[in-house]
């Protein structure tokens, strides 16, 4: 059975019913018979064992050692490359394995990482933590929540007045407001009218087509926040915009970096489950984690999608590869394994997952957690603000991109280019600005969709697409998928770009991307 590359050799060993140490892998891996010591390792571990530990590989070298006295090195040392290239029916967990992993030569295995210097925190994950019961009420708390907290970023710019005051005003004066935007239509002659709502009612503010703002109208979506500033008509039934305000990100944003040179791979959309799954790619990415040149990869983010799930859509299960919920976090999860162990990894969930579809959606469930423990990753909800070594990502799956997507024209936000639509979120300072369309949104007591803190990272995924960019300093991420095109994406023209891991320098925020497939 020829080997090749530690991810194959967690695959195999998977598949005989073992989990391994990571440095047992490594071991193996860099052996010069990685089958031979594999399967004897496999002998010397003992009966019942449903891990094999270092030790087992250990004593299979050593015994060797004893034989060809000429090996004189350190077995841990060693960087020989492991040389066979042959590819192996039942090497991988998809029971395929027909593309062999690059091994010209084979790269070093990285060495072990120091626990001690990462750190992760989690901001503000819900799990758990849902209040909403669905009810009106919610809603209307949700609502007031945002324009409180989102309306606080921009009452110190204009001088506002609620909607009641203004109705109550005399015409022709000077008038602000902060409020959510409740509707958006065009004019007999080309101008456009908003409406403004506030907690004591709404008002009507008109964008003449040639002043400047005009051109800003067509990146509104329904229920954000912002401010305007005007002049009341004549009769003060409705105010002419001069300027208006969004809650946006400061220009001035300094974004915060690690100490220390250590990077991390942004991914999303794994899919695993569905028959375009790319499983080649995905054994690229991990055994290229084991290497000397992932060496300073020590965080994994998954936003969302790490299955394909069941009845997402219309017609999905003709394109599924395992019909079963729970057999696909399974197989998910015998993946994931193949990460080296002492990479951080935090995963949000996103809509083909097995939790709730309306956002925020909480972490996995316990039945899911105990499925993906293997790996001891922290599982929050979507969406999620986690600090790495200083540095805040927000995660987000990226459901609410379709929309903005499909809202604004095509220069602004396209799936080309999908950093250039996280801008309007990071603009806007909300996930998920519009209620009610694509993008389903629970009620809760507070609007945990907010972009609260400015992020020094924006990753999302769900779109396929692969893009970045900065926005006020943030850098924007979107990490494509690892799922290739499907039916339904070739009927609506979309080109998912797939196995491709964007790795940041958290340490600069500069980004390089590492293309698997
Ligand atoms: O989303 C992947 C991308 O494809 C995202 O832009 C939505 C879109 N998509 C995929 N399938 C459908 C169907 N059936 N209807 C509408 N939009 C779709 P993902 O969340 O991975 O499915
Ligand atoms: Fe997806
Ligand atoms: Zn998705």
């Amino acid at each position: 059975m020829p080997l090749e590359g530690p991810a194959r050799i967690v695959s195999e060993l998977t598949s005989r019913g073992y989990n391994a140490d990571r440095e047992a892998v490594t071991l193996i891996a860099t052996a010069d018979d990685p089958a031979g010591v594999l399967e004897r390792a496999i002998d010397a571990a003992p009966e019942n064992a449903l891990v094999l530990r270092t030790e087992d590989v250990r004593t299979v070298l050593d015994a060797q050692t004893d034989t060809q006295p000429a090996a004189t090195e350190p077995t841990s040392a060693r960087q020989d490359p492991p040389v066979s290239t042959g590819t192996s029916p039942d090497a991988s967990p998809q029971g395929e394995g027909s593309t062999p992993v690059e091994t010209g030569g084979s790269p070093a295995p990285r060495t072990p990482l120091d626990p001690s210097r990462q750190s992760i925190d989690v901001a503000n994950d819900m799990t758990g933590q849902s209040t909403g019961t669905g009810e009106y009420e919610d809603f209307v708390a949700v609502f007031r929540d945002r324009l409180e907290r989102l309306g606080g970023k921009l009452r110190g710019r204009v001088n506002h007045r609620p909607a009641t005051a203004i109705q109550a005003m005399p015409g022709g004066g000077e008038v602000g407001m902060v409020g959510l935007v409740n509707d958006i239509r065009s004019t007999a002659s080309g101008h456009w009218l908003i409406e403004l709502e506030d907690a004591t009612g709404t008002f009507p503010w008109l964008v003449m087509k040639d002043r400047d703002y005009a051109d800003l109208v067509d990146e509104l979506l329904c229920d954000e926040v912002l401010a305007m500033e005007g002049t009341l008509s004549d009769d003060a039934g409705i105010a002419f915009v001069d300027s208006m305000y969004f809650p946006d990100v400061p220009r001035t944003h300094q974004p915060s970096t690690a100490d220390r040179h250590v990077q991390a791979a942004l991914i999303s959309d794994v899919h695993v489950g569905s028959q375009e799954f790319m499983h080649d790619a995905w054994n690229r990415f991990t055994d290229w984690l084991h290497t000397e040149d992932a060496q300073h990869v020590e965080y994994l983010l998954i936003a969302g999608d790490m299955v394909e799930g069941v009845g997402i859509y219309p017609n999905q299960d003709e394109e599924l590869d395992i019909i079963d919920i729970y057999d696909q976090y399974e197989r998910f999860s015998e993946y994931l394994k193949q990460v080296p162990g002492d990479l951080e990894i935090v995963m949000i969930p996103g809509n083909h997952d097995a939790v709730r579809l309306a956002e925020p959606q909480p972490g996995f469930d316990e039945n899911l957690r105990e499925i993906m423990t293997a790996h001891d990753a922290q599982i929050v909800s979507n969406p999620a603000m986690v600090t790495v070594e200083g540095v805040s990502v927000l995660m987000y799956h990226g459901v609410s991109l379709d929309e903005v997507i499909a809202e604004l024209p095509a220069e602004k936000a396209s799936y080309d280019d999908p950093h250039k639509a996280m801008y309007h979120l990071l603009k806007k300072r909300h996930v998920a600005p519009q209620f009610g369309g694509h993008t389903r949104l629970a009620p809760e007591e507070k609007d945990h969709l907010i972009i609260d803190e400015v992020p020094d990272i924006f990753h999302t995924g769900h779109v396929h697409k692969l893009g970045f960019g900065k926005y006020h300093n943030v850098l924007a991420i979107n990490s494509g998928c690892w799922q290739a095109q499907t039916d339904f994406q070739k009927s609506v023209n979309i080109d998912p770009d797939s196995g491709y891991a964007p790795i940041v320098d958290l340490d600069t925020l500069e980004v390089t991307v590492q293309k698997f497939a």
